[in-house]
């Protein structure tokens, strides 16, 4: 039986490169995570997850590591990172990081030896096949666009990458690979992190054959994800990275996770799981689809609520899902999830209100607490990101014009989430005092952690009411292991719902229409414990106007 202590936590995650800088190279920091301790305590943090802080040559932005075992020279270096353990320690908070074994970048040693030899040892590491009348092996398209087969210069060979090129997947059949990346994992867990975020981890399974598919689109291509799908035992290799990890130091540890097979959530989260937690991509994926972010459906209120409902009920009785907004992956939740209309302080912390009292454990991403959002590039040069300038490619070769397709990555970008954070008023909103690597958002005169401090009516200082609400003594455990009950559905705008332990009944309700909604009147009598307004429950019924959030007690 799992132990989850993490339930009624509250997690953040770090975008190191974009988070402080301490030494004016325009790069986030060790140094600057450990300068921001205390804010982040003072937020409410109990688990901090790091994106990957390892050394790569940052064709991913650290999602391609060269080595494992060191640090990134631009973090900072591997004393900086036990000063961080130890620092967060001091504060009670717990560091997880992570973990990204799907794949290596390509100028890790053991690749740079499997291209010397792809018939020796490292060959097998990999995953290296032979080409078919001349072409590649089979007819996989890459997350971020083209083949997923590499030619291998001077022979008739192919290495396979389900994301970039310089991102080669690495062969989980081969128990040297499983030996090595367990080892590296237990020499992190004995330094004293806490757990991982496990990345892009469905990847790992390959379909034994390799075979082609029917082809999606008219690259002749086939989603990778259509052979993931098809392919099974997964699951065996999870539980042998559980068992051989995680299980022996009680890690926590929260999964990447898309496509699982839709029967297979108990062996994921359940009490044996494969892990602690894995991220609720429901509601996300909804926007998903198509041939690329151009033809992809467009965001609906009701859809997504209704998704992240079906999803809760179906946890429930078996585990806990991590809920997110946002991520580093992803547009400004603001953005994404609110009618323009609602782009302000009030509708942000209504959103943070639907968000953060969901079963299961709340991950906050840098400068959702403050309200960041997206900004508008005037031109793709603005956006660094691999992924966007293979969506803006995509759309371009589907026909649109440069301002069409400049649309869509406005609309989509990663980099909207990898923006600096916004600390105050300053130049470059004070996260570096060089050139930051990505330019700042233009509106951080208004939005940014000091102003907000400093203003009682903050988004900043509502999430900080928020969790502690969460956190609080008494309503704690009906946060962390209530019942959800989804709540006034027959509002096509209204997002609602009840968190019941017991004899306590918390409704949690939302107001994201531009129209004043009046609800029924059970709730008369509540005591009103958080809301977003003025909201005032001394009548006959609830009545929420446009953006209103109420938090209140049966
Ligand atoms: O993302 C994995 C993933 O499944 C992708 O589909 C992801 O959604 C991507 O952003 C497509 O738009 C993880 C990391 O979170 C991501 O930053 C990395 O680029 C990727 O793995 C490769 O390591
Ligand atoms: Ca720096």
């Amino acid at each position: 039986m799992k132990k989850r202590w993490w339930l009624d936590k509250v997690a953040y995650q770090i975008y190191p490169k974009s988070f402080k800088d301490t030494n004016g190279d325009g790069i986030g920091d060790l140094r600057g995570i450990i300068e921001k301790l205390d804010y982040l305590k003072e937020l409410g943090i109990d688990i901090i997850w790091i994106s990957p802080v390892y050394q790569s040559p940052f064709v991913d932005q650290g999602y391609d590591i060269s080595d494992y075992y060191k640090i990134a020279e631009q973090f900072g270096t591997m004393e900086d990172f036990d000063e961080l353990l130890a620092e967060a320690k001091k504060r009670n908070m717990e560091i997880i990081m992570d973990l990204v074994i799907n794949h290596t970048s390509d100028q890790h040693e053991w690749f740079q030896k499997a291209l010397a030899d792809p018939t020796g040892k490292y060959g097998d590491y990999y995953y290296f096949r032979k080409g078919v009348n001349g072409k590649v092996p089979s007819n996989y398209r890459s997350y971020f666009g083209g083949s997923t087969w590499e030619p291998v210069q001077g022979r008739d060979l192919y290495y396979l990458h389900a994301f970039a090129k310089e991102q080669p997947d690495l062969n989980w059949e081969n128990p040297e690979v499983k030996k090595e990346l367990f080892d590296m994992v237990n020499w992190w867990l004995d330094k004293g992190i806490a757990g991982f975020r496990i990345d892009a981890i469905i990847n790992i399974k390959k379909h034994p054959e390799l075979p082609s598919y029917e082809p999606d689109g008219d690259d002749g291509l086939a989603d990778f994800t259509t052979m993931i799908a098809d392919t099974e035992g997964v699951g065996e290799l999870l539980e042998e990275l559980k068992t051989n990890t995680f299980d022996k130091y009680g890690a926590f540890t929260v999964g990447e996770v898309f496509n699982m097979q839709e029967d297979k959530l108990r062996e994921f989260i359940g009490d044996e799981g494969h892990f602690s937690t894995m991220f609720d991509f429901s509601g996300e994926v909804l926007t998903k689809g198509g041939h690329g972010w151009y033809d992809s459906p467009k965001h609906d209120f009701k859809k997504w609520r209704d998704m992240v409902f079906k999803t809760q009920l179906k946890a429930q009785g078996i585990g806990y899902y991590a809920n997110i907004i946002e991520n580093h992956d992803e547009p400004r939740g603001a953005s994404r999830y609110l009618p323009e209309g609602l782009r302000n302080p009030k509708g942000i912390k209504m959103l943070a209100c639907v968000n953060l009292f969901l079963r299961g454990i709340p991950f906050i991403y840098q400068g959702q607490e403050i309200g960041m959002q997206n900004f508008t590039a005037a031109d793709i040069s603005e956006f660094d990101d691999i992924n966007t300038k293979d969506e803006y490619r995509r759309a371009i070769d589907a026909g649109l014009n440069k301002a069409q397709a400049l649309a869509v990555c406005n609309e989509r970008s990663r980099d909207h989430a990898r923006t600096p954070m916004q600390w105050n008023n300053a130049d470059n909103a004070g996260f570096t005092k060089g050139t930051p690597w990505l330019k700042v958002n233009k509106n951080y005169q208004e939005i940014n952690v000091n102003r907000e401090e400093k203003d009682p009516e903050s988004v900043l200082n509502f999430y900080k009411e928020a969790i502690r609400l969460r956190k609080s003594e008494a309503y704690k455990e009906v946060f962390a292991t209530g019942e959800i009950v989804p709540r006034f559905t027959e509002f096509d705008k209204v997002f609602a719902y009840e968190r019941i332990l017991e004899n306590k009944h918390i409704l949690i309700a939302a107001n994201f229409g531009a129209e004043e909604v009046h609800l029924d009147q059970e709730w008369k009598e509540g005591t009103l414990l958080l809301s977003n307004s003025h909201f005032s429950n001394n009548r006959k019924e609830i009545k929420l106007s446009s953006g209103e959030a109420a938090i209140i007690l049966l």
